[in-house]
């Protein structure tokens, strides 16, 4: 192996490059920094710069590459063949390499290589909602890996391979706390966490990832130093200046804050009577000579509200707050918004804000870890709802303004954009509880990468690399994934209804759970019908949010899809859908067939009994007995209830508990 350039990630690139081969054919590869050396059949690790010979200078199309890009090919040298990875920056090697290892493992690496690849989206991003105290909110695979006992962890070894899986799939920035930022957490910018920090930092640098803090709004106010956080206020603007002052002398690559505000009882501007982005702009003001920016989230609604009038809708909240300030925001101010106006349900239509703001940086917002969607004891592959969300046309410059477009600064040049996710990982040995659900993370990772790429190819990729080569295991895993979220879908909730579950743990069927509730997220079942109607003729007005062409789609019952029906209409249980059946005979239908989807689940994995060991064999069969059993009780709760309110008969007689 011959290394060309200097910087940390390539360094990293070399240790990851040397332990790959090394566990792959039991041999370690000699290394020499010397490039043009007369070896044959080499690996070349190369990053441009003014010392590189012509020869490798010419090797690649270096214009084609950005800076985080990298070009795999495979050279004619020496009377031998050597491959090169090669980019501009030390990231790119590194990015190069593990796709280059992921081709040794796949046992793909046949032929002449000729690859070239950059990222589509600027911002790769996870997020942690990781508390002090070790736990982790929505967390599903065990305690967070950065925190015990409201102190860090002192041993980093973790830490490093959570930092080598994010660099593989990707990711170059990670916000490591809680968006609820509690007292403890608060302490985080503080020199008596910072030093900790920026170990973690360190670590993360090696692997081309910037790390991020949630910050708490309030901060001047709890850390003892002001009685205000008035964003216009000249001594709040002076704290936040020096603050970030004193985190840059820790960390001189600290990617910046992540904010919660004034949403679910967090702090924030509202309390000063000041918009978003006069709260935004003052962090970005602080940040800003460091390079650093602020990722502020558009999830503001009000917790408290008891929907009763029109205006109050909380599906329209991000959008009016934060269309309005179009254009007012700092150039490091990026908006991060979840992928539908509500919060991560199994079924939502996209948020229509995503595109609406031609003048403000826009990343999106997307929830790996299964909150909603079976806390990791359901399998729910979530690569095919996020690439709907991606593909979804938000018509915000006509025709062909898809999501993906957006969120890559494609349809609106923005200076900072991409894409964020809330991330499943915990301490468990396995990472993320459910063994699938890791999937879940590696296609979120190739999809911030490049969102063009194919469901079936990313399901491809994980599953040879999870599981080997054979094919039956391949078959077997991509029907399940592929067809597991409409399969929870079907005995969760119905044609876009949301939050039929137990209120506060968001697990297990309970349909009035919030329905008597201020949070506001209803169904409206009565005796006759059910569904929010959330139309501009005499609904809510949610629809008007849209363009044009999604605002007509969703406004009319005759072309509104079936599958998010109940989110804009309220429609009598005899309603007929585009299917064929009536509501409620689709809520019955679709409850029995989920349970016989996870049936089929089991049968499948039954199959590769012996063709995978027994321990992950044995664990994922533990969680689809569960599964089964969860999804009886679903389907019988959600039968029943609407059969009583109905009064309607199955048209199958099946009997309903
Ligand atoms: C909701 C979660 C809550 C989060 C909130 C958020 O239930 O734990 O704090 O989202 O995104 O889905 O801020």
């Amino acid at each position: 192996m011959a290394v060309h350039g200097a910087s940390d990630q390539v360094a990293t690139a070399v240790r990851e490059l040397a332990f790959g081969l090394a566990e792959m054919t039991g041999m370690a590869p000699e290394i020499t920094d010397d490039p043009d050396g007369m070896d044959t059949n080499m690996i070349r690790l190369v990053q441009f710069d003014e010392a590189l010979s012509l020869r490798l200078q010419e090797l690649v199309p270096r214009q084609a590459l950005n800076e985080e890009g990298y070009a795999i090919q495979t050279i004619a040298e020496n009377g031998g063949e050597s491959i090169v990875v090669a980019a501009k920056s030390g990231k790119g090697v590194l990015y190069g390499t593990f796709h280059l290892l992921r081709l040794l493992q796949t046992g793909d690496l046949g032929g002449n290589l000729n690859i070239l690849e950059n990222p589509r989206n600027g911002l790769r991003m996870m997020n942690h909602w990781d508390n002090m105290d070790g736990s982790i909110e929505r967390g599903y695979a065990g305690g967070s890996i950065f925190f015990k006992d409201n102190e860090f962890i002192r041993d980093r070894a973790r830490i490093r391979d959570y930092a080598r899986l994010m660099a593989s799939i990707g990711i170059n920035g990670a916000a490591i706390n809680n968006v609820n930022v509690h007292h403890t957490e608060t302490l985080l910018i503080t020199p008596r966490f910072l030093p900790d920090v920026a170990a973690v930092a360190e670590i993360f640098r090696g692997y081309g990832i910037a790390l991020f803090l949630s910050i708490n709004y309030a901060s001047p106010i709890q850390l003892g130093a002001l009685d205000t956080a008035d964003p216009l206020d000249p001594r709040v603007r002076a704290w936040w200046r020096e603050k970030a002052r004193e985190i840059y002398g820790f960390i001189p690559d600290f990617g910046g804050f992540v904010v919660k505000a004034d949403s679910e009882h967090r702090p924030g501007p509202f309390t000063y009577n000041r918009t978003h982005a006069d709260g935004s702009n003052m962090l970005a003001e602080a940040l800003e000579p460091y390079g650093g920016i602020v990722v502020w989230r558009c999830f503001v609604y009000n917790c408290l509200q008891d929907w009763r009038d029109r205006t109050t809708d909380r599906a329209r909240a991000a959008y009016d707050h934060f269309k309005p300030l179009d254009g007012q925001f700092k150039k490091n101010v990026v908006l991060q918004i979840k992928n539908g106006p509500m919060d991560f349900q199994v079924r939502e239509p996209v948020s229509p804000l995503l595109g609406a703001m031609p003048e403000t940086n826009q990343m999106a917002e997307f929830q790996i870890t299964q909150e909603y969607t079976g806390q990791q004891k359901h399998l729910v592959y979530l690569v095919p709802q996020w690439k709907e969300v991606l593909d979804f046309d938000t018509f915000a410059r006509g025709e062909g303004s898809e999501v993906k477009k957006v969120v890559a600064g494609e349809t609106h040049p923005y200076a900072y954009s991409g894409m964020a996710a809330v991330i499943n990982v915990g301490n468990d040995p396995n990472w993320t509880g459910h063994t699938l659900a890791q999937a879940n993370l590696y296609g979120f990772g190739r999809l911030a990468w490049n969102p063009d790429l194919p469901e079936e190819a990313i399901t491809a990729e994980w599953v040879r690399l999870t599981f080997g080569k054979d094919e039956t295991i391949f078959r077997a895993l991509r029907s399940m994934l592929a067809d597991s979220w409409h399969i929870y879908e079907s005995y969760t909730s119905p044609l876009g209804i949301g939050w039929m579950v137990n209120p506060g743990h968001h697990y297990g069927p309970n349909v009035d759970g919030y329905e008597y509730s201020v949070w506001g997220t209803y169904h409206y079942a009565d005796c006759q019908g059910m569904g929010v109607n959330r139309t501009l003729k005499n609904g809510t007005g949610f629809t008007s949010q849209y363009a044009k062409e999604n605002m007509e789609r969703y406004e009319s019952l005759e072309s509104c899809p079936d599958e998010l029906l109940l989110f804009f209409h309220h429609v009598p249980y005899t309603h007929m859908l585009h299917s064929g059946k009536t509501v409620i005979q689709h809520i019955y239908d679709s409850h029995f067939e989920g349970v016989e989807g996870v049936k089929a689940f089991i049968e499948l994995w039954r199959e590769l009994e012996g063709r995978i060991d027994a321990e992950r064999y044995e664990a994922v069969s533990e969680r689809l007995r569960i599964q089964l059993a969860h999804a009886k009780e679903w389907r019988d709760v959600v039968n029943s209830y609407f059969y009583r309110k109905s009064g309607i008969e199955d048209q199958y007689g099946r009997r309903i508990y």
